[in-house]
């Protein structure tokens, strides 16, 4: 295929110009045709039995370059490109980025479809359609602001399949509208990611400079965005509608999937297995039961069926976050759930005389319960992760149903994480070790004989500075910051919450500003780098955005501090800001109170590129530290065992902490300090403190002393780039284990059995 008079013809058929004449915007539309009419040719991925990812999150990213990587056409597109004199990511400025997700368990269904369709394993994604993704960031005052984020466009990878379904809500139907996206896996074939929608959607009811809109109106608001919280109870039962519209119009499709093969409802679990992504598309599991009956299925059969083809996913510990509907809202949204969650119940009742493992209690439902009493699977995502549920959260459950329990350590698609994110490292690798890695990750580990060699740290170093010097393009041009390449780039990036201790970083920062102040004079220039979203509702996630955008202004003021150390929030962290910033990362800040964080997936992303985590043993670190040994990686903190004692005794009050050192109190009266107040904003800098001083839930002040001993020693590391550069060498060649590859087909031979 020659590429480039494909582009040539495209560019003659839709503008009437010629190629190199066209503006950018053109470019990328015309390669958005090409790439779909290609995409639209590959075979579908068909077999006799198949998945559905059900999930209300998938984060996919701009899909440009990700799709022209698994057609096998990126380097022809990149080279007639060049030849014009553009860049790929120039033309990808122009694609808009779908951030139909709020963060890891989002991004993971995406990694997750790359890899199913890689392993040309039949299986879709069934989500939904939201008009605007989660919001988009921007600060204004030193605080977070947020803005609607459309992301639609007229031409977009998103497909008309043309397809309805009747979904009945207790006080109205609607009317299920199915689209579909191509993905496409690297061998060529493809599977579908489909979404549903509501035509009556109306966009115009968001206020252009807020998120504010008329939650009442279900029929113009259902798919209108994705929830970043539960902040109210209009907003909630919002959710459960979205929830239901997903599973009601997903069973329906399935089942007319089954139908169109002619294979028996019957049997259904022989041809159909769907993952549970997380409790939000529960539901599926009392409508399916519900749809098989009324195609002539006992109660018993369907119910027997359907444990057989579900399978749940769990991806988090926080009591919050598990979720829990009162039955009036069932009630109201689907009452015709309501009969069959009783008889669930009931049976429930009856396998198990522990009232803690019923789904209904006190008129409130569990949704984890009802999917792991229905389910045939249930799974963590990190080993740790997948212990703590066995030894203590669902203890219970796994007394009743050990053989349902499993763990599948989360991955990451090496496609976009490596190949086109860092093309530089990923020829570097192919040049010492051949291509093989792309299809075995493991043979990455080939790569450790190179670590000590000092040519190869040399090379190294030098693609990571070029990284570095990317990203200090990038974030001149996105927010008009500038950074020091020389200096160290130590970053945290991933949604603002209280347990991943973005707050800990901060007081560690303060330290080291407190300490250049008093004379010190680090050997290093530091950037320490922070992106993140919080939820609008979570106060105090936006009030520690504020503590960070309060000093790093403060410091940036600073003669003698900002000749040695920086702080950059980045504005609007998203999956096209990620591509840039890990690649260019020295130090991956994975920071979680151990037991919090079921996984992480960044720290995973940020090993495979050559930094070097500085953590606690919690989620997938546990792993990393197991593969990359200790001379490899920072690790500090308490362990998971002292934490969960804490809380099962509430012995900690960061008061003690306070009382006895000194030193951690004046860190932590900095936040209320003169020079802080005199940039920020007294309430929201006193509100935080007052939190960390007299409650601190996630244990900041337990691990801060480790983590700034830790950093400092991270940092002494630092300067001795041939053994920086021989930790990361390691720590690229132990990244194979976590390709989503090796993720999903262990989903496939556990779980799935499909193929
Ligand atoms: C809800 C309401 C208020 C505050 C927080 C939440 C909330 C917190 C966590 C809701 C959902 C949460 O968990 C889902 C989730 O995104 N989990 C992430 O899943 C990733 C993929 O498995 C893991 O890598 C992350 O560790 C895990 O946090």
């Amino acid at each position: 295929m020659n590429m480039e008079k494909m582009m040539q013809d495209k560019a003659v058929s839709m503008y009437g110009s010629d190629l190199s004449n066209c503006s950018n915007e053109q470019i990328y539309l015309l390669l958005l045709d090409i790439t779909k009419d290609l995409m639209a040719n590959a075979p579908l991925i068909e077999g006799d039995r198949k998945l559905y990812y059900i999930s209300a999150e998938f984060l996919i990213g701009k899909l440009l370059s990700n799709n022209l990587l698994n057609l096998g056409v990126y380097d022809q597109v990149r080279d007639v490109l060049a030849g014009m004199g553009k860049t790929l990511a120039e033309i990808e400025e122009i694609e808009p980025e779908p951030s139909l997700g709020n963060g890891g368990l989002g991004r993971l269904a995406a990694c997750f479809l790359d890899s199913i369709a890689t392993l040309e394993l039949p299986g879709d994604g069934v989500g939904l359609n939201y008009h605007l993704g989660l919001f988009h960031q921007k600060f204004e005052n030193r605080k977070q602001k947020e803005l609607p984020d459309p992301w639609m466009t007229a031409q977009s990878w998103l497909n008309d399949t043309g397809k309805y379904y009747p979904v009945h809500f207790g006080n109205m139907d609607v009317e299920a509208h199915l689209k579909s996206m191509d993905v496409i896996g690297y061998t060529g074939k493809k599977n579908q990611l489909l979404l549903f929608d509501l035509d009556t959607v109306t966009e115009a009811i968001v206020e252009s400079d807020s998120i504010n809109f008329d939650k009442n109106d279900v029929k113009e608001n259902l798919t209108l965005f994705l929830y970043p919280d539960d902040s109210d109870e209009v907003g909630r039962k919002l959710r459960v509608y979205q929830q239901y519209f997903l599973v009601s119009a997903g069973a329906q499709m399935i089942l007319e999937d089954v139908k169109a093969h002619s294979w028996d409802l019957k049997n259904i679990s022989d041809h159909v297995v769907i993952q549970i992504n997380d409790t939000h598309p529960s539901m599926v599991i009392p409508e399916l039961i519900r749809l098989l009956m009324e195609n002539g299925l006992s109660l018993e059969e369907a119910v027997a069926q359907t444990e057989k083809v579900c399978a749940y996913t769990n991806h988090t510990i926080l009591a919050e976050a598990l979720e829990k509907w009162p039955s009036h809202f069932i009630e109201q949204v689907a009452p015709q759930l309501m009969p069959i969650i009783r008889e669930l119940d009931a049976i429930a009742a009856k396998r198990d005389d522990n009232p803690k493992t019923r789904i209904i209690q006190n008129d409130i439902i569990h949704m984890a319960n009802m999917d792991i009493h229905f389910s045939k699977s249930t799974n963590g995502v990190a080993k740790i992760h997948t212990d703590i549920l066995k030894d203590t959260e669902l203890h219970d459950f796994y007394r009743l149903y050990p053989e349902k329990f499993n763990n599948k350590t989360n991955g990451i698609t090496f496609r976009r994480w490596l190949q086109a994110c860092n093309p530089q490292l990923t020829k570097w690798i192919i040049s010492k070790i051949g291509d093989g890695f792309l299809k075995d990750s493991i043979e990455l580990e080939a790569l450790k004989k190179y670590a000590a060699d000092p040519e190869c740290q040399k090379e190294v170093l030098a693609i990571k500075r070029e990284k570095k010097e990317e990203l200090a393009v990038f974030l001149k041009n996105r927010q008009g910051v500038e950074i020091d390449p020389n200096s160290i780039f130590d970053i945290q990036v991933k949604r603002l919450h209280e347990y991943k201790r973005q707050q800990m970083n901060l007081l560690s920062v303060i330290n080291l500003y407190q300490e250049i102040k008093n004379g010190y004079v680090p050997e290093e220039k530091v950037t320490v780098i922070f992106g993140a979203k919080a939820a609008p509702a979570y106060i105090l996630a936006k009030d520690i955005i504020h503590a960070i955008l309060v000093l790093s202004d403060l410091i940036a003021k600073d003669e003698v501090a900002s000749k040695y150390l920086q702080v950059v929030m980045v504005e609007n962290y998203d999956v096209t800001c990620a591509e840039k910033l890990i690649p260019a990362a020295d130090i991956s800040e994975q920071i979680s109170l151990a037991s919090k964080e079921a996984s992480g997936t960044s720290n995973m992303k940020f090993m495979l590129n050559g930094a070097v985590t500085l953590g606690t043993d919690d989620g997938a670190n546990v792993e990393i530290h197991h593969l990359v040994g200790d001379d490899n990686i920072f690790i500090f903190g308490v362990d998971s065992d002292t934490v969960i004692k804490h809380y099962e005794k509430a012995d900690y009050h960061p008061q003690d902490i306070l009382a006895q050192d000194s030193k951690v109190r004046e860190l932590v009266d900095f936040l209320v300090s003169e020079e802080m107040i005199a940039l920020g904003d007294q309430t929201s800098l006193g509100r935080l403190h007052h939190d960390i001083t007299t409650k601190d839930w996630f244990m900041a002040l337990i691990d801060l002393e480790s983590y700034m001993n830790c950093r400092k020693e991270a940092y002494a590391a630092y300067a001795d780039q041939n053994r920086w550069a021989q930790m990361m060498i390691n720590n690229i060649a132990a990244a194979g284990f976590f390709s989503s590859d090796r993720t999903i087909a262990q989903y496939n031979e556990e779980i799935w059995k499909l193929k």
